[in-house]
């Protein structure tokens, strides 16, 4: 006869089943058997305690984001789950797989408004692509199964809820994973006419360039093939940074408002545009009407949201690489190419003079100069919400042999912690460096203690300027007046040293140069809290309507000070190309 066994010990088996090999959270009573059950299989599957159920949810979602496999992140129902929604939406608007754990009261006592009872099931409903309240202690396994299957299947967020009496009970040991990740999930194969139609456009075109995203990361070395091999100039999203070196000479940078100038002008120079898995939401920063579109996506729904298309391709982009790279080179013309590369060089002279800024303040530009000059060869950056966004996003150039963790599309404050957590957990030889503003740190502070606790050492960098500065240019832009923007000082390295970890506090660009070299190799959880200058961090493109608000910060200031208007428009120079 078939034994039984406890619902929360095949819990274990199924994650385990899936490769989780972690769980962040924090006990409590109602997932007190779950959390039992998982101090039984601590060996197995590690749990790590954080010290607010955001922190686990956001790190959860960066696991996700690092390694490709599912984040898992478990509370009591109520209060804790409550806590855990910014990091499920943050994993559901970058598409990565979390699963969430969270306890109920007790079945008996389901809707009848008892002690921390919150519809759970309701409140996760936007967030989740699975959520449900498991019924029967049987149904546990298979539901935990099918939660799984479907947050990778859809790239997204599952919420199982489990009442409290429910993963004690005995239940018959039946189950069997006979799914597992290679058999399920298959991709489309690529047909040979959409690649010969590919190329037929590309050899059409005058100005092409390809916008690649998070859909092409983990095809960086195709890609760099492709654009190497056919002269084509290179833009990326923000969130797929590194997947080509950003001092790739085919590299534009990022797009947008945090983005480059040249990239700005090339999509608008642009008569073909290759869209390798992305969905770029600004569509201002896409070409002008007329240019011809190509996308290549694994997701169809996305095919044409943005931008209208010639050909759409429902396939990996590294197959779809794969493919094209097959007929060699099948695009010679490298003029645009060329004339993207000399704007592309007034832009590189321009960031060099803002990078070596160096007088009585440290400015975040020097800062990140600094930052590239400790980075290894695979460092992991977790970058935070606020200006740290723009100046990351601007001045570190990421190699794809490093990794570039932000909350992209929630974009939301108190990430980039919670990221180095994650980071060092799941690859501890590797540096990690984390970079967040003053008020985006102050947001998850308390967990710096969780990288004392598990000996995970990073270096987090706070960018101390005392305010809310990303706002406050956003009010300045909307011809507002700054309000509430001023935040109280923290003494960020005595927050450190409570906690049990390193602080340091600098003030000027000679002590910044002089702490680096202890900075390199850090054994304990480092902070090193930077009182930075008040630098506007400047788009690439000033749009009219935002520039004419700024008041502090005017057209003319902007463009003197950082000598914008020296550098020529790509119109001109294609000229000499053409
Ligand atoms: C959770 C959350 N709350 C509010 C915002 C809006 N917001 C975006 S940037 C920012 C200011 C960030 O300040 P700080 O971390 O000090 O960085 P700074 O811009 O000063 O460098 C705010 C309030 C947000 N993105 N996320
Ligand atoms: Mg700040």
């Amino acid at each position: 006869m078939m034994g039984k066994v406890k619902a929360s010990d095949i819990m274990m088996e199924v994650m385990e089943s899936w490769n989780i090999e972690r769980v962040y959270g924090l006990p409590g009573d109602s997932v007190d058997t779950t959390v039992d059950a998982l101090r039984k299989k601590k060996d197995e599957i590690e749990f790590i305690q954080v010290r607010h159920e955001e922190v686990a949810s956001l790190a959860a979602a960066s696991e996700a984001k690092l390694t490709g496999n599912i984040g898992v992140c478990l509370s009591i129902g109520g209060p804790g789950a409550i806590h855990l929604l910014n990091g499920l939406y943050d994993a559901k608007m970058d598409h990565v797989p979390v699963l969430a754990i969270v306890g109920q009261v007790s079945s008996s006592l389901v809707n009848s408004n008892f002690f921390q009872e919150v519809d759970t099931t309701e409140m996760f409903q936007d967030v989740a692509v699975f959520n449900k309240m498991v019924q029967s202690a049987d149904s546990l396994p298979r539901l935990l199964d099918e939660g799984i299957r479907t947050a990778i299947n859809q790239r997204g967020v599952a919420v199982l809820t489990i009442p409290d009496d429910l993963p004690a009970k005995m239940i018959p040991n039946t189950y069997k994973n006979v799914t597992g990740k290679e058999n399920i999930f298959r991709t489309p194969a690529i047909e040979k006419q959409d690649i010969e139609k590919v190329i037929q456009l590309l050899q059409e075109a005058k100005h092409p360039i390809v916008l690649s995203g998070v859909g092409a990361k983990n095809s960086g070395k195709e890609l760099k093939a492709f654009i190497e091999k056919n002269h084509l100039p290179i833009i990326q999203t923000m969130p797929s940074k590194g997947t080509i070196a950003d001092n790739h000479p085919n590299s534009l940078g990022n797009v947008g408002k945090l983005g480059t100038k040249p990239a700005y002008e090339a999509m608008k120079e642009a008569d073909l545009i290759l869209l390798l898995g992305t969905n770029y939401p600004y569509v201002d920063y896409l070409p002008n009407k007329g240019c011809r579109g190509i996308q290549v996506d694994i997701n169809p729904d996305v095919m044409g949201t943005r931008f209208p298309l010639d050909i759409a391709i429902e396939a990996d982009v590294k197959d779809f690489l794969e493919a094209i790279l097959s007929y060699g080179e099948v695009y010679k013309n490298d003029r645009f190419l060329l004339a993207c590369q000399q704007t592309m060089s007034h832009w590189n002279n321009w960031m060099e003079e803002e990078r070596s800024r160096k007088g009585e303040f440290i400015h975040p530009a020097f800062l990140m100069d600094s930052i590239e000059k400790i980075a290894k060869k695979d460092t992991i950056f977790s970058i935070d919400v606020g200006t740290s966004t723009s100046w990351g996003a601007r001045f570190l150039r990421v190699q794809p042999t490093q990794s570039y963790l932000i909350s992209a599309w929630l974009g939301t404050m108190g990430c980039a912690l919670p990221g180095a957590l994650a980071a060092k957990l799941n690859y501890p030889e590797r540096q990690t460096i984390s970079i967040a503003g003053d008020g985006a740190f102050s947001m998850v502070m308390q967990d710096f203690v969780t990288a004392v606790k598990y000996k995970l050492p990073f270096v987090q960098f706070v960018l101390n300027n005392q305010k809310l500065a990303f706002i406050e240019y956003e009010q300045q832009s909307a011809g507002q007046l700054n309000y509430e923007i001023d935040l109280h000082d923290i003494d960020y390295a005595k927050v450190a040293e409570a906690c049990g970890g390193v602080g340091y506090t600098v003030r000027t660009p000679e002590e910044l140069e002089k702490l680096l070299p202890t900075l390199k190799e850090v054994t304990i959880p480092t902070l090193v809290n930077v009182y930075v200058a008040d630098d506007a961090p400047l788009p690439g493109k000033i749009v009219w309507d935002e520039a004419k608000g700024y008041g502090k910060f005017s057209v003319e200031s902007i463009v003197q000070e950082h000598k914008m208007p020296t550098l020529p428009p790509l119109k001109e120079i294609i000229r000499q190309f053409f």
